[in-house]
């Protein structure tokens, strides 16, 4: 079986609601590279900015342990926020443990105010149709990894600081993947010697899927129902935006 690896679409327009919709449309990843280019979050979020914001509040992170349940460990923000903007802190942790990269996920930016309307994803959603829209920001340390799942939205999700890559797989190959295997081996696009895609067990059946690196000011919408797996190149932060039909 030859794997089709294929690129996803980008769109550098500025796009407006109407447009948005258009993509969902389609039911086809976009990557929108103008989108968040402008934002406050963009231009203000610096580890320190966020530090000085949050503060030591306790958050839950998690040591993404490779071919281990993962480890939820507690953690001051502003201590891992601080470890997870240098890179050295994830050799630290690469030298116990090849695979241990720790990383804060849907961090409630709801809870504050005064960062909340620094970044805009939500305003894309038509509030009569995705009548529920929840919003998460994840900050990860280099190399840290989300596992292939698929989500119960629309998802548009804006990189405010770093690269992510992502592999993404339309909902009719689902049953060719082997869920579970990326918990065991970690598939990693910085790490030259890492397993390539088509070796890799969760994904060597599967005969098509996307690949694209999303760089800081763009936009990824992924559609529901698609799976996905993220690897975040560089201390990153991102915010998710789930648009979701909610039921009355
Ligand atoms: O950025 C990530 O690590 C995960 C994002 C994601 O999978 C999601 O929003 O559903």
């Amino acid at each position: 079986m030859v794997q089709e690896i294929l690129d996803i679409k980008h769109v550098n327009d500025k796009i407006g609601k109407e447009e948005f919709y258009g993509y969902i449309k389609k039911n086809e990843p976009v990557v929108f590279t103008s989108m968040a280019k402008e934002w406050p979050a963009v231009k203000k979020w610096s580890a320190d900015f966020l530090i000085e914001q949050v503060g030591d509040k306790l958050v839950d992170v998690d040591m993404c342990k490779f071919g281990k349940f993962s480890e939820i460990q507690k953690m001051k923000f502003s201590e891992y926020c601080s470890k997870a903007r240098d890179d050295s802190w994830s050799e630290e942790y690469s030298q116990k443990n090849r695979a241990e990269k720790p990383y804060l996920r849907n961090f409630p930016i709801d809870e504050y105010p005064q960062l909340k309307d620094d970044v805009m994803n939500e305003s894309y959603f038509n509030q009569s149709i995705h009548n529920l829209i929840i919003r998460g920001i994840f900050l990860g340390s280099k190399d840290s990894v989300t596992h292939l799942h698929k989500d119960t939205g629309d998802n548009l999700v804006a990189v405010v600081k770093g690269k992510k890559f992502f592999i993404l797989i339309p909902p009719n190959q689902e049953s060719l993947v082997s869920y579970d295997k990326d918990l065991e081996i970690a598939y990693g696009p910085s790490d030259k010697k890492g397993i390539q895609i088509k070796d890799h067990p969760s994904f060597s059946k599967v005969q098509k899927l996307y690949t694209v690196i999303v760089d800081e000011g763009e936009s990824i919408f992924i559609p529901i129902g698609w799976l996905h797996y993220v690897h975040n190149l560089d201390f990153s932060v991102s915010c998710s935006c789930w648009g979701k039909e909610a039921l009355i």
